[in-house]
């Protein structure tokens, strides 16, 4: 970590702070790329895109399910829980996920950007009604809505459009802000991908927090290799030191 950092992390009052998968696999929540993620064994277009959806809903919903009983069986981490404190601390603070999985607000975060969903929620294809409590049995392996349509996960897969409300809010965020904080995302999905490249075009400085280089190292100001878990709070700690 340069001085620059330290002494901006000291003074700072505008920050944006993007967090992609790898914030929570120290949580134990798998990520999707590189080994061990779920593409290395799965297909992304057998899984997450709306044809595949269409095709065999009972397949997508498996994996759905699957994936929420890991998110529920895990727990915030030393990251999620610093950047739930940042929040407290910074006047000007905005938190945007890629992560579908609950564990920011779960750490105590309030307001949370989420791009990509929620894995909690699900809407139906026809009437638009949203659910909050999908129940999928082997018994019910699909679920469907009072109106028969079919119910989805409230999610975003490939080729559909991200919440627009929630992603203008993102784009405003990052122009403002002093400092960008870009977290354990491979940044190679767009357009979340792009969000750390226009808080630098409008002078932030940007700082890439992962175990491994990324698309987005060679544009970032630093890149701090490290586990989340690790530095996010220490991050925290020089940022509480002045401000006492
Ligand atoms: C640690 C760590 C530790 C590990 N500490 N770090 C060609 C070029 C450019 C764009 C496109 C293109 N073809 C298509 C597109 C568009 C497409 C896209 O970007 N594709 C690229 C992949 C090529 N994007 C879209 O389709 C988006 N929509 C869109 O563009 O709309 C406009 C449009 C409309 C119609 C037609 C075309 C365009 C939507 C993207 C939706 C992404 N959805 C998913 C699934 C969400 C639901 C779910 O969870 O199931 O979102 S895919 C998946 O990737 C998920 C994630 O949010 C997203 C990003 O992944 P993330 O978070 O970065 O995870 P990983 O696994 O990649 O990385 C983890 C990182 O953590 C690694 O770097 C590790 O090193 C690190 N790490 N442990 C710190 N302890
Ligand atoms: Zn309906």
């Amino acid at each position: 970590m340069t001085e620059k950092l330290k002494s901006l992390l000291k003074s700072v009052q505008s920050v944006c702070v993007l967090t992609g998968a790898g914030i929570s696999a120290e949580s134990g929540v798998p990520t999707f790329r590189g080994e061990g993620g779920l593409w290395s064994r799965l297909k992304p277009e057998e899984l997450a895109n709306f044809d595949a959806f269409m095709k065999n809903p009972e397949n997508v919903w498996a994996w759905y399910q699957h994936r929420k009983e890991i998110m529920h069986s895990v727990q915030p981490n030393a990251a999620h829980k610093a950047l739930a404190e940042m929040e407290k601390i910074i006047p000007d603070f905005t938190l945007i996920t890629q992560n579908i999985d609950n564990l920011h607000y779960r750490a105590g975060s309030k307001n949370v950007l989420e791009l990509h969903g929620n894995i909690e929620r699900s809407y139906c294809i026809k009437c638009g009604k949203y659910y909050s409590d999908v129940q999928i049995t082997k018994e019910k392996p699909i679920p469907y809505c009072e109106c028969s349509g079919i119910i989805r996960p409230d999610v975003v897969w490939f080729g559909e459009n991200l919440p627009i409300d929630v992603f203008d809010k993102a784009v405003e965020a990052t122009r403002r802000c002093e400092l960008l904080l870009s977290i354990g995302t491979s940044a190679v999905v767009y357009p979340a991908a792009g969000l750390p490249l226009q808080a630098k075009e409008h002078g932030s400085y940007v700082v890439e927090i992962n175990v491994e280089y990324t698309e987005l190292s060679p544009y970032v100001n630093e890149t701090i290799i490290g586990r989340a878990g690790e530095v996010v709070p220490a991050l925290l700690e020089i940022m509480k030191e002045e401000r006492q």
